[in-house]
């Protein structure tokens, strides 16, 4: 059976950009795997500790035949590759991949919690996801449209890249 997973990108080390785009061709490499379409690319300040360097952030929509927990492990071992440095909790890191929805499921398991539990409160999951996806109902979270919530918690804080920056 296949699957649709939307998994948010974040890096703020090395290179954010170059991070995100390399991991944008792993995901569609991936077994049982293809990265359908992803967002374009947003700079965004930091949450959480705000003495770190900006971010780069995007959202990529996957077809997949693993399960949540199978493609959770993948997801880690890409991390590992791209050497993540995890030095504290929402600190600096060179990757970090959230698995945000899969299909409509609600899964919370020790390792795994979907929808992953800090989205709704981020505009830099929220707005790269809402251009992604369009005006639909989410309906593992709630029965808002997407967009409106992306617009709740966008700040000025997101700036999407063009092409060659
Ligand atoms: N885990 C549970 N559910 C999930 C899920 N849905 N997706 C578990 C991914 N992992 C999930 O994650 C810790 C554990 O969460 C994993 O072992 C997994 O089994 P982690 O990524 O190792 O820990 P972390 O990154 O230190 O914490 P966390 O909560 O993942 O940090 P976040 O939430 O990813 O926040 N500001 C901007 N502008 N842009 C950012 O991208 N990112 C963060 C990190 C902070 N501020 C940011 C950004
Ligand atoms: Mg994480």
């Amino acid at each position: 059976m296949i699957s649709t997973a939307l998994i948010g990108l974040g890096a703020n080390l090395d290179n954010p950009r170059a991070q995100l785009e390399r991991a944008l061709e792993a995901l569609d490499r991936l077994p049982l795997t293809d990265c359908t379409r992803y967002s374009r690319l947003y700079a965004s300040k930091p949450v959480g500790p705000q003495d770190q360097p900006d971010y780069v952030n995007a959202v990529a929509e996957l077809h997949t035949h693993l399960s949540p927990l199978a493609l959770l492990d993948q997801l880690q071992a890409l991390e590992q590759q791209h050497r993540r440095v995890r030095l504290r909790h929402w600190g600096p890191r060179t990757l970090d991949l959230d698995l945000l929805l899969f299909d409509d499921r609600s899964i919370v398991t020790p390792r795994l919690v979907v929808p992953h539990p800090e989205m709704l409160n981020r505009g830099f999951v929220m707005r790269p996801l809402a251009d992604l996806l369009g005006p639909q109902k989410l309906s593992s979270l709630s029965n808002e449209n997407l967009e409106m919530l992306a617009q709740r918690v966008e700040g000025d804080d997101l700036l999407p890249l063009g092409p060659q920056e």
